[in-house]
């Protein structure tokens, strides 16, 4: 075990200017990282940590990975950026692995999630405009409550979260929302011109909360029933982190659109992208859509080098195999304040009963464990280590709860 120490000043020092020229939209723990290496972080004076957050799970290849480093920098001295005014001789390649690896049709590069979940939103009404033939402007979106799809207004719009939407108003109309979970209501929500539903296969941010067994299957059904894109954001669940390329597949369905992202580069830079199972992404005609740096020589590079590590070293089954033994671990040292542990793959949650002091408490004793976890929401700690997290490692975690947990 490393106990932690800090150098108050020099950390301080970041912080106090951080809080003096900052905008104040997030409350980190006070740790000052500056080097990663695999699943461990160093802050600034020196200490090291286990990582249980691998940056919202765009990490899951671990931290600045040789090789996805290597393909970066080899790309970056050739050709970053080009527009999509010009080709790029990385797009044709990465499209090729992408499509491949996901059994996918089409894809559409854009550069962060909540750019992959508007340009769904996008294809998506002008799909039910033009083919499902909905009356111009009447198209209707079904989301989830308690979703957590990104920042944009749109996206904001239809949250449930009152952080996230109050004083962002006045939102896009056209979007109705269901309880997570429940197949029924979603039936209920479709009219005739519902266009999409759009879901998180295991919600994130809501606390990694899963949906009763079969949903998604029913969802998938209804869905083609009554000619709804089914729209998955597996931008989180993706790429491995519950122990299968996409989540998706725990479920054996496949969504007409699915949103993948963060580590889609591996941490390196954002890369984010659309994959159409269908033919709804032929809606697009030029000058209808697109971005700067969406499907630039760097980011379908790093992307292409990010996704080949996943594959080559294993990375998906280790998810499985290691997140089952550190899932069990935790149920095992969980005490009476413990609510339940729940999670798939490294994609795991601890929920503390609501009078157990809270869940931002357990995160800074761990980090005085050397181990940095997030709570999302007051009661539950997110774990989610890099996907190469060997079983000493996960050991390691478990001892470091045991120890933390009220
Ligand atoms: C923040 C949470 C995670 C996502 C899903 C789209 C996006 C995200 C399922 C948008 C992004 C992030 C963003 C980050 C916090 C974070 C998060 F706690 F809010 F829920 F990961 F768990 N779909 N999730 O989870 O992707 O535009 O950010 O690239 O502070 O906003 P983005």
């Amino acid at each position: 075990m490393n106990d932690v120490s800090l150098n108050r000043a020099l950390t301080q020092r970041y912080i106090d200017t951080e809080a003096r020229l900052g905008a104040k939209n997030y409350k980190p723990l006070d740790v000052v990282l500056t080097r990663g290496e695999g699943v461990h972080v160093w802050d600034v004076d020196g200490n090291r940590y286990l990582d249980c957050l691998s940056a919202y799970s765009a990490v899951n290849q671990g931290h600045c990975h040789p090789k996805i480093l290597a393909a970066m920098v080899e790309q970056a001295g050739r050709l970053t950026l080009t527009s999509r005014a010009f080709r790029n001789d990385q797009l044709a390649p990465f499209y090729e692995e992408v499509c491949a690896l996901t059994n996918s049709h089409k894809v559409l590069p854009m550069n962060s999630g909540a750019e992959a979940v508007e340009t769904a939103l996008k294809v998506a009404r002008k799909w039910g405009y033009e083919i499902k033939g909905v009356p111009d402007g009447q198209a209707e979106i079904v989301v989830a409550a308690d979703n957590f799809h990104g920042r944009t207004v749109a996206i904001v719009g239809f949250s449930t979260d009152p952080d996230s939407r109050g004083g962002f108003g006045p939102f896009a109309p056209g979007f109705r929302t269901v309880p997570f979970g429940d197949a029924a209501a979603l039936e209920a929500a479709i009219g005739p011109n519902t266009v999409a539903f759009l879901v998180e296969p295991i919600q994130g941010e809501a606390g990694v909360i899963f949906p009763p067994a079969g949903y998604l299957r029913r969802v998938r059904e209804l869905c083609t029933r009554h000619n709804v894109i089914l729209i998955l954001d597996e931008i989180q669940t993706g790429l491995g982190r519950t122990g299968r390329l996409l989540a998706e597949e725990h479920d054996g369905i496949e969504a007409d659109l699915t949103l993948i992202g963060k580590a889609l580069s591996g941490g390196f830079y954002p890369v984010s992208a659309v994959l159409s199972n269908s033919e709804v992404m032929g809606v697009l005609h030029p000058g209808e859509h697109g971005s700067t740096f969406g499907g630039n020589p760097l980011a379908c590079a790093v992307a292409r080098a990010a996704l080949k590590v996943l594959v080559e070293e294993g990375m998906v089954e280790n998810a499985a195999r290691v997140g089952a033994r550190l899932q069990a671990g935790l149920a095992q040292v969980a005490t009476s304040r413990v609510k339940e542990v729940r999670g798939r793959g490294l994609m795991i949650a601890v929920e503390l009963h609501a009078d157990a002091g809270g869940a931002r408490r357990v995160c800074e004793a761990l980090q005085g464990r050397g181990l940095l976890a997030k709570e999302t929401h007051a009661h539950t700690i997110r774990i989610a280590p890099p996907l190469i997290l060997t079983d000493d490692q996960a050991d390691w975690i478990v001892d470091q709860f045991a120890a933390a947990l009220p």
